[in-house]
């Protein structure tokens, strides 16, 4: 399947049931690759799923992905048209180590560096909102869903706060995807850490409160001003209900998950359900860093960068050497 796909267009043309297949091929292509030309590799395949499903359910690259360092976007660049490059990877010349504009135009910000995706992709969806409310009732076809991806371990740097702080603050319909494997390049550590783990919804609150808020809205019972109000008053319920504060949620982001980052029919579903939502909105996932690969499982922090190594048994060539 993965030879048919030489741009997202292409994957958004299958159906459904065929994205488990499709995330297989592209895992095993990972794999392959970056066994003889080395890069970030644990990162890469635990956001296998959430690639795929991102560029299904979003119209790439019309809408926006903003990947936060970039580590973990192997797949992003191989479902983009770049998969026959992709031997060139990190070679003088090549395709470079994470995204950048001047690759593609799928890529929409110069990564590298942890805990600013939030804010750069911020700045597309408030400039999206502008632009929409200048064109308003003549051509708003530029509208524009803008997606910021960050790991845990980025989420504890002081710019995601920034970010954060914005977002809340800003009229915008960003979607922020927290990528939580609870891992940094070695084990997470400190308090957001201890938060994240404990953090979660009542699935049933969430799916009553969405379905009545979509109900009033047909019904032209609920308009985006009073929608707000009523967020930050149930809000304040949920706590109450669940005996917990919601950090995201406090700051008058939508808070939804936590969801299996590896299912992904259930992650293109989510994904649909939360897309068109007014406000910014945090979808919380739980990945495995290094999944679908053994050796990258059992030692993420090794396999965070491994150098080359031996794809059937995932023996590092260091390794084999020494
Ligand atoms: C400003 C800055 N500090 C440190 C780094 C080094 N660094 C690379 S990846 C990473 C964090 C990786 O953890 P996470 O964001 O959770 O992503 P994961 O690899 O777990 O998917 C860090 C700190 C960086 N790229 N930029």
């Amino acid at each position: 399947m993965l030879s048919d796909i030489k741009l997202p267009a292409d994957l958004r043309a299958l159906p459904i049931e065929a994205l488990p297949q499709v995330c297989s091929e592209l895992r095993q292509e990972i794999i392959r690759e970056m066994a003889n030309n080395p890069g970030h590799f644990a990162s890469s395949l635990g956001v296998v799923e959430l690639t795929v499903a991102l560029h299904y359910v979003f119209n790439t690259p019309h809408d926006r992905i903003v990947w936060d360092v970039g580590h973990q976007a192997a797949g992003h660049k191989i479902l983009t048209g770049r998969r026959d490059a992709f031997p060139t990877y990190r070679h003088l010349g090549g395709l470079r180590p994470f995204p950048s504009p001047d690759e593609s135009e799928y890529d929409t910000f110069a990564c590298g560096h942890a805990s600013n995706s939030i804010s750069a992709a911020l700045g597309m969806a408030v400039a999206n909102e502008l632009k929409v409310k200048v064109l308003k009732g003549e051509n708003v076809k530029d509208e524009r869903k803008v997606v910021a991806v960050i790991g845990d371990g980025s989420m504890s740097g002081g710019l995601a706060f920034e970010g954060l702080n914005n977002a809340s603050s800003t009229p915008n319909n960003l979607l922020i995807i927290l990528n939580d494997n609870n891992m940094s390049i070695d084990r997470s550590v400190g308090g957001m850490k201890h938060y994240l783990h404990q953090l979660h919804t009542s699935s049933l609150y969430n799916k009553v409160r969405f379905r009545l808020a979509n109900g009033l809205v047909r019904l032209g019972m609920l308009s985006d001003n009073r929608r707000q109000k009523i967020l930050r008053f149930n809000n304040s319920l949920k706590s109450l209900l669940v005996g917990q504060q919601n950090i995201f949620e406090g700051l008058n982001i939508r808070y939804f998950g936590p969801v299996d980052g590896h299912n992904v029919i259930e992650l293109v579903n989510t994904l649909r359900q939360i897309k068109d939502m007014k406000g910014p909105k945090l979808l919380h996932l739980h990945t495995v860093k290094g999944k679908g690969f053994k050796a990258a499982e059992k030692n993420p922090t090794v396999f965070h960068a491994p150098g080359k190594y031996d794809p059937e048994t995932g023996k590092r060539l260091e390794d084999i050497q020494n």
